[in-house]
């Protein structure tokens, strides 16, 4: 504990950090909150570097972007410093600081006053994360994507991550393909809607904006007081990107009936009011700069990208669980059997869903 305080003293903060607890939440970074002598906050986080392996890369693009935010915030007479994350400088002049084991570290400024839910118990909520995600959107819409680089190559490149699969498939390091055969079967058997959103992007029938690419619900705070949403956090992934994969991997998330590892599967469905709701909020959100045909395709994103996400899981879990943290040895097999239980409802809704965003146009 000693040593994380004397990491988070190593930037530039007038405030003297005294006390820490570990965030547990999160499958990649390492995060911590410290807490300061003078009662200040900060989030300090290890940046798992095995991911994003360029944390300058990382750092320009975050820094870049929360800057584009501020200004709009500060324009539209807002508070800067709640509505989206503050970094701090290192010793060193960077946005991060690489400790003498090599590892690198981030320190932001906490926003207080906020709630993080991990489900949407109402539709309300979902209807505002939604709106938040398409504000988030809205206010990136202008934002030079060609400033942004790409923090992991391929990240939404569903046919990337099929192949990755097929990769991991045949070299079976873990030795645990013998024992998944159906899990396997199913993404094999889905292997041409996965390159269902990178077909439209190459035609040119989904444009590329600036998205977020992790928009779980948990990665919005809100307002204790209001309730109302307050910042977009987890900046991580923000890429020029499809709008489906923002809308899908919020709906993943967001409108599923349980938890991401829930394991009795009967209890793994999408929720249509959930749906509904965070489709309201998140076409509204991004006051008609969809065209209708994008609104048309959001349901197929919702589908795409939960698939993808089990994929993913299922590929960590044959490689022996290198990518994402896991709190048991079969989490990452659990994980994406959830994730293809929620596709198997999402096939069977797929139409109904259609209907549901068509009212939004
Ligand atoms: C990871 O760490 P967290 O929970 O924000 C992952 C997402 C996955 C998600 C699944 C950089 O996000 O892509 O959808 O787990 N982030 C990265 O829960 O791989
Ligand atoms: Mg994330």
């Amino acid at each position: 504990m000693k040593e994380i305080l004397e990491i988070a003293k190593k930037f530039n903060i007038t405030s003297v950090p005294a006390d820490l607890c570990e965030c547990k939440v999160g499958h990649i970074n390492s995060t911590y909150f410290i807490y300061c002598t003078d009662g200040e906050k900060y989030v300090l986080q290890n940046i798992n570097t095995g991911v994003f392996k360029d944390p300058d890369i990382l750092m320009n693009n975050i820094v870049g972007v929360t800057a584009h935010i501020r200004k709009k915030l500060e324009a539209e007479g807002k508070d800067p410093l709640r509505g989206t994350l503050k970094f701090y400088c290192a010793e060193t002049g960077l946005y991060y600081y690489k400790d003498p084991e090599g590892r690198c570290w981030r320190l932001y400024k906490y926003v207080d006053h906020v709630d993080c839910f991990q489900s949407a118990d109402s539709t309300e909520l979902l209807e505002r994360v939604g709106s938040a995600f398409g504000h988030f959107q809205m206010q990136l819409a202008d934002y030079d994507a060609g400033a942004l680089k790409e923090t992991i190559p391929n990240f939404h490149n569903t046919p990337s991550r099929l192949n990755d699969f097929k990769i991991s498939l045949e070299k079976d390091t873990a030795g645990r393909a013998a024992s998944i055969k159906e899990d396997i079967a199913f993404v094999l058997d889905h292997s041409e809607v996965c390159s269902y959103i990178m077909d439209k992007i190459a035609e040119g029938t989904l444009p590329l904006r600036v998205t977020h690419n992790d928009t779980k619900l948990n990665n919005i705070l809100m307002d204790s007081k209001t309730g109302e949403p307050v910042c977009v956090i987890d900046l991580d992934t923000i890429m020029p990107g499809s709008v489906l994969f923002d809308f899908g991997d919020a709906i993943r998330f967001g409108a599923s009936s349980a938890a991401e590892d829930e394991t009795d599967l009967s209890k793994v469905y999408m929720r249509e009011d959930a749906f509904d709701a965070f489709a309201k909020g998140f076409v509204g959100g991004l006051e008609g700069s969809l065209s209708e045909d994008e609104i048309l395709e959001l349901p197929m994103g919702a589908l795409v990208i939960t698939l993808e996400t089990g994929i993913r899981f299922l590929t960590d879990y044959l490689n022996g669980d290198t990518y994402f943290r896991i709190h048991y040895p079969q989490h990452n097999l659990d994980r994406a059997r959830n994730q293809f239980a929620l596709v198997r409802d999402m096939e069977e809704k797929m139409p109904r869903m259609r209907e549901i965003v068509k009212k939004y146009i």
